[in-house]
């Protein structure tokens, strides 16, 4: 038992979170978002547990402090031998994800259809970190980690053998990393547009009906992404998905409250807009079926470390430049290598949330260990730091002269349509508040690391055969060109002026 000083942030959850409580009473569920037991004692919920039958039918309130099936971890209680399945185990997040869960004891499933292999290699592009076969992959998890994962290569929208494999894993938690992640891709044609909403936003419902019909109890925690929001002009905070209780809207002298409503989102690409339908139906299936669900709006994400995915260059993730699958500031590292200028687009004022990879990493693993209740939809904002996109290419030419590169930065015609120039202010309390996590990794360090990576010999030469997909040549309006060039200046010559970003964490 932890000593109350560093109590974990999840000691006191009870049966009522936990994915192996099967709710045995009669649920009445057809008062919307309002359901009930029905039975002689209306009002009791009783519950029977898996993993430990001997215990008959009880009211769920053993705390995860008192259960063995929950053990001290440095994350919290953890549940032995979790199952979790990762849709979309083959990505960036996906594969990372796996490698440190396995390490925790987790028991690893997880699917994949190499749909981003697939786009990456449309693009001409190749992730610039050499990753193997999945079958290799998993050769090397297992004879470096010890790790046993149980994959298939599946498509989300294959409702039947996803709900086979459900049937079979029987997973407490699942991760949905399965979505095409590009806002460039989804803007270069009908096709590109379609495929993505295709398969995020029917992938996403299917896998909700699956979810329960098999496994109604499991938690799901979802990718989503800071870009639902947008960044609106009027400043108004970003919350965690919904309003605050205390939230008033005031209009022809009356007022309201919006406490607990959804508060409205602007995404800034079809890839966005799909993220924003998944938010709806997923917020609908906990509201109807007493689904569970986080909800997580992830800023940026950057980096290439953790422990597992550093132990072996056989265990890296992949790390994607091009224009459409590199993120910006693993792009800027890889254009200062290039001897390319620091692709900041439009004035660069443009302030984002952004998170490191490890950083990330943690995160999910205290979100899947602490899992929401019976109906619970709740979103988290998983950023570390805000930045605006100029002020990162400073920071990436400052390391970047560090190995040698001397970087200039341009700024280019923005192919995208966004607010280059907007107030942006973020609520960041769920995960520090109520899952216990604090940012290790700073920014300038995380991209030293990536630095190091990239610089190795065998990298070198794989960034340089790509060199021509890193140049934006997709562009919002629907044409295919290059962006005009509209400034070349040195690093360290210009003030940052403006607005600034305001992260609110505490
Ligand atoms: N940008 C540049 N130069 C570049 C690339 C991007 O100035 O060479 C700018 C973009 O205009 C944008 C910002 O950097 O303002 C971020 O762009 P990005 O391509 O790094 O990220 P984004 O398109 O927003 O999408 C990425 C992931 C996506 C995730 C999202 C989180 O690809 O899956 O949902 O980050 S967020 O941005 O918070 O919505």
């Amino acid at each position: 038992m932890a000593t109350e000083a560093h109590r974990p942030h999840n000691a006191d959850k009870t049966c009522w979170n936990c994915p192996a409580a099967d709710i045995v009473t009669n649920v009445d569920f057809t008062a919307c978002g309002q359901s009930r037991a029905r039975g002689e004692e209306e009002g009791e919920m009783v519950i029977e547990c898996r993993r430990r039958p001997e215990l008959g039918s009880f009211e769920p309130s053993i705390t995860f402090e008192e259960c063995p099936e929950w053990q001290l971890t440095e994350y919290g209680y953890m549940l032995r031998d979790m199952k979790v399945m990762i849709l979309g185990l083959d990505g960036y997040l996906g594969w990372t994800l796996a490698l440190k869960l396995g390490e925790l004891g987790c028991e690893v499933s997880g699917i994949d259809n190499y749909t981003r292999r697939d786009c990456v290699m449309e693009k001409g592009a190749h992730t610039v970190v050499p990753i193997t076969r999945m079958t290799e992959r998993l050769a090397v998890a297992e004879e470096q980690l010890g790790l046993s994962i149980n994959f298939r290569r599946m498509d989300i929208r294959d409702l039947r053998n996803l709900r086979e494999f459900m049937e079979e894993v029987r997973p407490e938690a699942i991760v949905h990393y399965a979505e095409i992640p590009s806002a460039p891709y989804s803007m270069v044609d009908a096709e590109h547009a379609i495929e993505t909403q295709h398969n995020n936003t029917l992938g996403t419902l299917g896998l909700l009906w699956v979810m329960k019909d098999v496994v109604p109890e499991s938690a799901l925690i979802k990718l989503g992404t800071m870009g639902e929001y947008g960044a609106p002009l009027t400043g108004r905070p970003l919350f965690e998905g919904m309003f605050p209780s205390d939230a008033v809207l005031k209009w022809d002298n009356r007022e309201w409250s919006m406490g607990g409503e959804i508060t409205p989102r602007d995404p800034v690409s079809f890839y966005h807009c799909s993220k924003v339908q998944d938010t709806f139906n997923i917020y609908e299936a906990c509201k109807y079926w007493w689904l569970r669900s986080y909800d997580i709006m992830q800023g940026v994400i950057y980096g290439v470390n953790t422990p597992q995915v550093s132990k072996d260059e056989r265990l890296r993730t992949r790390f994607d430049i091009d224009e459409w699958f590199g993120t910006v500031v693993n792009r800027f590292v890889a254009q200062a290598i290039l001897g390319i200028p620091l692709t900041v687009y439009g004035l660069g004022d443009q302030i984002r949330g952004f998170i490191a990879l490890d950083d990330a990493m943690e995160c999910m693993t205290r979100l899947i260990s602490s899992p929401p209740e019976p109906g619970q939809y709740d979103v988290v904002n998983q950023v570390s730091g805000l930045h605006k996109v100029r002020d990162l290419a400073e920071v990436v030419a400052k390391v970047g002269k560090q190995f040698g590169y001397e970087v200039e930065i341009q700024r280019l015609e923005n192919p995208r349509v966004e607010a280059e120039e907007h107030p942006f202010e973020v609520v960041s309390r769920a995960l520090p508040n109520t899952f216990g996590f604090r940012p290790r990794i700073g920014l300038e360090e995380e991209i030293t690391e990536i630095f190091k990576l990239l610089t190795r010999p065998h990298i070198v030469p794989r960034l340089g055969m790509k060199k021509h997909t890193v140049m934006p040549k997709t562009r919002w309006s629907g044409e295919k060109r290059d962006s005009d060039v509209l400034e070349v200046y040195e690093p360290g010559t210009k003030e940052s002026e403006g607005y600034e970003g305001r992260l609110l964490s505490s």
